[in-house]
């Protein structure tokens, strides 16, 4: 029982809240206000912490870490919050004895999706890390007005629908609209001598206003409460009254409509560059306001810009946010009137930046026209930063235009943002080793060659606090009953738990754990996707982005294959499986779509054979997001991470899963080879080509699909399903398309370049064990248990001590 004295003290605070700000009684409010209630009573217990640690972040002479990412993908806050002030039982309790059912409430928020997959998740766990260990580290982003896109599946397609996050408000953040920045875009430069030194006038740009919303991120146990700032742009303009009054109303609001279209919606491309003007606007504009602001704080207390990178650490997720090396040369060149090598001295030790994917359709590289145009001034630093980087090229490469080209920052047209990442920071760091590797071998080969020691790997992470206290209540009970709670805040200490792999009473008891989350998952899918499971079944998962890359395609050509075996032999030893799928493709991803569409094809398929539905189930699982996560994630058997060898940087999904006891399949792929060194090979299941396999086939063009087709009877039979009407009779050539990417390639480009068809075998027969391993329950459990136990290092709180300590350095 909580103390009487809390508990009456929240709900004398609880009912003051409903009463003054939405005029309610706890008779007569609304669900909704209830929630509101709750979240804002909660709120303002922390207020006076968040002022605290905003006061030291502005007069304390600590250094200060700011992240900057396009993406910030939370979820939701409520319970989170109430766990990580240690208030989750309290409330509870409080909110009981009012006849309320607190988990109720936490179910009426809606998502912040402000983010596409791993990118924008990794932000959230590490600033969720970082309040925890007390580090003063806030982000810095855009507050989209549309999230992530809703995803619906009809007929087995995906549709997408507006993501209205904020439409009932948002209690979490806090407007500051007296720390608006102006942000400029287009226009022309003069450039004019002034008592001997070159001044650059910015005329006739257009101005949008940024104006900050702050939320408070909330570390567990922990006195610091840092800030996410996210920026909304606001014309600068009130409506024109002269227009207005003519009757030209629409005339009156395009401009103002023009300027706040730039934080109205999240890009939905994962891992897809496309040179849209809207979205350099988008990176400039939160960029640009972000250093200004990470200026004005410095300046409120120092006076010697010499002193910046001591004081101010700057972190670049990805290469979204590059343009703030080129902001911070502007403002200390045209406006602190420091020289450009001082300046540029500054700006180097003060950028780190953190490269995220090897996949070539995503390195971003703008239009220099549009550059131009859109960013005048920018444009020139960038320049001026590429001819100084070019020249002293030279003294490396004299004479070698073709490789001085390759590496510049500006050249045949376009402006790369990887190489001003690259030159502008003083480290680089890749997501996982074998990440890191490329990196430095193939993809940034060159520039590691001159500066070796500024590339470094710094595996990702993820926080135990969302992942396992607050998605999995019941087997973190478990935990702490057995080794503690001490692995909230010291990861490493899950360790503990590995003797008890050999102790069948505690695997009986996380056999049951697992069970009661499989339950839930299943009571879910029944009322969403009017499916009944079956608890004893395997529950295989495979949640992630869909990309070509991540071989959902893979996993179901297999389920095709299974069903295929089961017609022809029905009494096949096959354990029960249950293949659960999420996720979003990108709107414009056809292909991407077409595997949805196939996915479900082959689960309606199956469904209406009765007998072999006992045995195979396949789900999808509309609308994938972070709250989803939460509940499919702890269900989970078996976790699929299957990308091509080479090509999925770290995932952070491996970690999640392994964290609660999921025995993982997979290639070895980013950290999934981490995982394997960590638990060994007895409890995971690796299969496929490495990526050194993958890399001498690609280069030596020696792979070939067809060959395999013709020559394993099992592969063509599943591959002719696809086009010879037994998926669904109507329209034979719906899945054409997957068919001949596999088999023939289009457009020059390579057959089947993820090599599924190179992988099906070793793929297969990995499934095959995994199905005979999981009959014996007392071996199972202890794969199970030894994952947890060895999930310590896959720890967010690692991952930013690592920053901290190689990089950041707070
Ligand atoms: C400009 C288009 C675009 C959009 C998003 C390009 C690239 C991205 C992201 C960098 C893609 C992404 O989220 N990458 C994932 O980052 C995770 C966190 O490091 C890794 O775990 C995943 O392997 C990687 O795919």
């Amino acid at each position: 029982m909580a103390d009487m004295a809390e508990k009456n003290r929240v709900r004398k605070n609880f009912e003051e809240t409903l009463r003054s700000h939405f005029g309610r009684t706890l008779n007569d409010a609304s669900k909704k206000q209830l929630y509101k209630a709750c979240a804002m009573t909660l709120r303002d217990e922390i207020m006076g912490q968040w002022v605290e640690s905003e006061k030291e972040t502005k007069e304390d002479h600590r250094k200060q870490l700011y992240y900057l990412s396009i993406e910030f993908l939370t979820g939701r806050a409520l319970r989170n919050n109430l766990i990580n002030t240690l208030k989750e039982k309290v409330y509870a309790e409080t909110f009981g004895e009012m006849g309320i059912d607190i988990n109720e409430l936490i179910e009426l928020e809606p998502d912040a999706g402000l983010g596409n997959g791993g990118l924008g998740r990794l932000a959230a766990c590490f600033l969720d890390s970082l309040a925890t260990m007390g580090l003063p580290g806030h982000g810095f982003g855009l507050r989209y007005q549309y999230g992530m896109f809703k995803q619906k599946i009809v007929d087995g397609y995906q549709l997408e629908m507006p993501d209205l996050w904020l439409e009932d408000g948002n209690v979490w953040e806090i407007q500051h609209p007296e720390e608006q920045k102006e942000v400029r875009f287009g226009g022309h430069i003069i450039q004019s001598i002034e008592k001997g030194k070159t001044v650059y006038k910015h005329k006739d740009y257009i101005t949008v206003l940024a104006v900050p919303y702050d939320t408070p991120i909330i570390g567990y146990q922990s006195e610091r409460v840092n800030t996410l700032r996210l920026w909304s742009a606001k014309s600068a303009k009130n409506l024109d009254m002269k227009l207005f009054g003519r009757g030209d109303y629409l005339k009156a609001s395009a401009e103002k409509e023009l300027a706040e279209v730039i934080s109205k919606v999240l890009y939905p491309d994962d891992n897809h560059y496309e040179g849209k003007a809207l979205r350099l606007k988008q990176h400039y504009f939160f960029v640009s306001a972000s250093i200004q602001c990470i200026v004005a704080n410095f300046k409120s207390q120092y006076s010697n810009f010499r002193l910046f990178p001591e004081k101010v650490a700057i972190h670049i997720n990805d290469t979204h946010p590059a343009l703030a090396i080129p902001e911070l040369m502007r403002i200390l060149l045209d406006e602190e009137g420091l020289d450009w090598d001082t300046a540029w001295n500054i700006t180097v030790k003060t950028f780190a930046y953190t490269n995220h994917t090897i996949m070539s359709e995503a390195l971003e590289r703008w239009p220099e026209n549009l550059f131009k145009e859109q960013l005048p001034r920018i444009h020139m630093i960038v320049h001026e930063i590429n001819e100084r980087y070019c020249r002293s090229l030279w003294e490396y490469f004299p004479g070698q235009w073709d490789k001085i080209a390759q590496m510049a920052i500006v050249a045949y047209g376009e402006v790369r943002m990887a190489p001003l990442c690259i030159v502008g920071s003083h480290s680089v760091n890749g997501v996982a080793p074998l990440h890191t590797s490329i990196l430095k071998n193939e993809v940034f080969k060159d520039y590691n060659k001159l500066e070796p020691l500024k590339f470094v790997n710094i595996t990702n992470g993820v926080t135990q606090r969302r992942w396992l206290l607050l998605s999995n209540p019941g087997l973190s009970e478990l935990l702490n009953q057995t080794i503690g709670d001490s692995w909230i805040v010291q990861p490493w200490r899950l360790k503990d738990l590995e003797p008890y792999a050999q102790d069948a009473s505690f695997r009986d008891a996380f056999a049951k754990v697992k069970k009661g989350n499989k339950k839930r998952l299943a009571e879910y899918i029944k009322e969403n996707n009017q499916i009944d499971l079956d608890l004893d079944s395997i529950f295989d998962v495979h949640v992630k982005r869909l990309h070509e890359y991540k071989r959902q395609l893979l996993n179901v050509l297999h389920i095709m294959h299974l069903y295929t075996e089961l017609l022809y032999n029905p009494n096949a030893d096959i354990h029960p499986r249950t293949f659960i799928f999420g996720g979003k493709a990108s709107p414009g991803y056809h292909r991407a779509k077409l595997i949805i569409k196939l996915i479900n094809t082959v689960a309606e398929r199956i469904k209406k054979d009765k007998k072999i539905s006992e045995i195979l189930k396949v789900v999808y699982i509309e609308d994938y997001r972070v709250t989803l996560a939460e509940k499919i994630i702890p269900a989970a058997d078996v976790s699929e991470q299957i990308s091509t060898a080479g090509k999925e940087a770290s995932g952070t999904g491996n970690m999640k899963f392994m964290l609660n006891g999921a025995l993982t399949i997979g290639t070895m792929d980013g950290a999934n080879i981490e995982i394997f060194k960590a638990v060994g090979a007895d409890n995971m299941y690796i299969f496929g080509l490495t990526a050194d396999e993958v890399n001498s086939m690609h280069r030596y063009g020696t792979y070939d699909p067809q060959t395999l087709y013709r020559e394993n009877h099992r592969i063509k039979l599943v591959l002719d399903q696809l086009v010879n009407g037994f998926l669904n009779p109507e329209d034979t050539g719906m899945f054409m398309d997957l068919y001949r990417s596999l088999l023939y390639g289009e457009n020059g480009n390579m057959a089947d370049p993820y090599m599924v068809l190179a992988d099906m075998k070793s793929y297969s027969q990995t499934q095959e064990k995994i199905g005979k391993d999981f009959q014996n329950k007392d071996l199972w459990f202890e794969k199970t248990i030894i994952n947890t136990a060895n999930a310590g290092y896959f720890s967010s709180d690692r991952s930013i001590r690592e920053y901290n300590s190689g990089i950041w350095k707070l």
